[in-house]
């Protein structure tokens, strides 16, 4: 308590010092290079920004603070500095005592301010000698921290100092999403994804604001996540993955791991078990659920359609039950996936009997359910979300009962649809979706649907055509970063032929993490000056 209040005295002091210029001989005073924070390659596009054309010279003397009235502040702040390591290599203090050395300093704190409204909301505020980040939550705090993230260059200006100095353009920013859920989902089901990989895909989506992983965790080729009470589902079910290699599943501890790891980057994890239909790899494992006539073997191909459960047997009810339960019981957030997609074989009527039985399910461990589009024809609480992927006519229905709707609409969001003829991986079915064309739509008011029904934008990812983390990030990247402007930035925000600049600009970012992003010649890529794994010195 002592030690706080005495840094937070410290913090205000050193706060005032600066404003009233008496640093005098500490600071050492350098003529920083034009810069226009309204010009910064940020992504996605904050709300507002207002360039004060100066400079902060981020070194080894700047110090990291935080407000100390949440854990979470100093977390975040931990995050930032250890962030700032691996891109400069400077070790910056967080929440240090002894002032020492300390010249500038980054503040994150914890601000009751009325401006500040949803919870991702934050105010950067950047001058020659301190960046304030205000935020109510450290939710906000952290999205904060990915601009701030932005702002630093690949590389430090040596010209300028004796030591090397990354200069940050001052000014402010005020900025909160346009919608409250930006995600991506990966399938692990049709190839299966290790943690390392999920990981990987994590940490670039936080860096662009995406506050959403969905996981597909089974489907006819694979079931991925160990059930305790239903053992056979992985042993069995988990066995192969398309093309007939190993497969492989994530234990409970697996997932936990994930869930934690994405949680520290404020990102949600939503499990999805696909039923009725997509089910044979669950079947197999347990023939007593299987509902279509014939005997399940395990599945190597790409069909669709072709699996249901019987949904007129309690012991599937059963099942369901403890599924839902195990999962529900190490997923913390509010949100349970079903599926319900291409259910080709079940009967329309035991189709709606099914969804409506589910729902109660999940509802009965305390989430809400989720549903790919065709869940709307059941008789659904206007609680429950449909997620739009193929039909405008579902997705009516849904609004018609009050639902929020997801948009991921296959033709225009689907990271699995090819680039364009001569494409490595994807699929073609939907449409071609070149980098522009992933850009260029508005979810406001998308096929007619009211904003105020939609949650936000989620970019599937499916896995017939991938098999390894290189794949993965083809498909993904750079698509995905243009689905994070699309449901953070607003309208008047988003523009092609700036957002392609901006773009340009994330080579360097994305070739330091080791990402294989497709360089699609509709962008003119930045040239980057550092490779995977080469940090500069300090
Ligand atoms: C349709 S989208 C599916 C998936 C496939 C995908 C391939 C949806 C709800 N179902 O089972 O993997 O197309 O693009």
């Amino acid at each position: 308590m002592i030690k706080s209040t005495l840094l937070k005295s410290f913090v205000l002091l050193f706060v005032i010092a600066n404003f009233i210029g008496c640093q005098g001989n500490k600071m050492r005073e350098i003529a920083f290079p034009p810069t226009d924070l309204s010009s910064e390659n940020l992504i996605p596009k904050p709300l507002k920004i207002v360039p004060t054309h100066g400079a902060f010279g981020l070194d080894h003397t700047t110090a990291i603070f935080t407000s100390q009235t949440d854990k979470g502040f100093e977390e975040v702040g931990s995050f930032l500095a250890e962030k700032i390591k691996s891109k400069t290599n400077l070790r910056l203090a967080v929440n240090k005592t002894d002032p020492g050395q300390i010249t500038r300093m980054i503040y994150i704190n914890q601000s009751h301010s009325d401006e500040l409204e949803g919870p991702e909301a934050y105010q950067l505020y950047i001058s020659k000698d301190s960046i304030i980040l205000n935020a109510k939550t450290s939710e906000g705090a952290f999205r904060g921290v990915q601009t701030l993230r932005q702002l630093i260059p690949e590389s430090s200006n040596d010209t300028l100092a004796e030591t090397s100095l990354w200069p940050i353009a001052t000014g402010k920013i005020l900025d909160e999403p346009n919608f409250e859920y930006r995600g991506s989902m990966l399938d692990v089901a049709r190839h299966f994804f290790s943690v390392d990989d999920v990981k990987k895909y994590i940490d670039i989506l936080a860096y662009y604001k995406i506050n959403v992983l969905h996981l597909h965790l089974t489907d006819d080729q694979g079931w991925r996540i160990e059930i305790k009470s239903w053992p056979k589902l992985t042993e069995v079910g988990g066995s192969t993955e398309v093309g007939g290699e190993a497969g492989g599943f994530f234990t409970q501890e697996d997932y936990k791991d994930i869930v934690f790891y994405a949680q520290q980057r404020y990102m949600m994890i939503i499990p999805e078990i696909d039923m009725p239909g997509h089910t044979n790899a669950a079947s197999v494992s347990y023939p007593i659920l299987n509902g279509n006539g014939k005997t399940p073997k395990l599945y190597e191909g790409t069909a669709v359609g072709f699996s249901t459960f019987d949904t007129r047997k309690d012991t599937v009810y059963a099942f369901i039950d403890d599924v839902v339960r195990e999962i529900s019981e190490i997923t913390p957030g509010p949100y349970f996936h079903i599926g319900g997609d291409e259910s080709h074989v079940t009967k329309k009527n035991d189709y709606n009997f099914f969804v409506n039985k589910v729902e109660k399910i999940v509802q009965k461990y305390g989430k809400q359910m989720i549903g790919w589009d065709e869940v709307a024809t059941a008789d659904l609480d206007s609680t429950s979300i449909a997620q739009f992927w193929a039909s405008t006519e579902n997705a009516t229905t849904a609004v018609q009962k009050g639902m929020k709707v997801i948009l991921s609409p296959a033709t225009k969001a689907y990271l699995d649809m090819q680039y364009d003829t001569l494409s490595k991986y994807g699929l073609d079915w939907a449409a071609y979706i070149p980098v522009d064309t992933a850009y260029v739509w508005s979810p406001e008011g998308y096929a007619g649907i009211p904003k105020e029904n939609i949650l936000g934008v989620e970019a599937p990812l499916w896995s017939e055509t991938i098999s390894n983390i290189d794949e993965l990030e083809y498909l993904a990247f750079p698509r995905v970063i243009g689905y994070s402007e699309l449901s953070w930035s607003t309208e008047e925000n988003r523009n092609w032929d700036n957002f392609k600049v901006r773009l340009a600009n994330q080579a360097p970012y994305m070739d330091r993490m080791n990402v294989k992003f497709y360089r699609s010649n509709l962008i003119d890529w930045k040239e980057s000056k550092f490779t995977y794994k080469t940090i500069q010195k300090d």
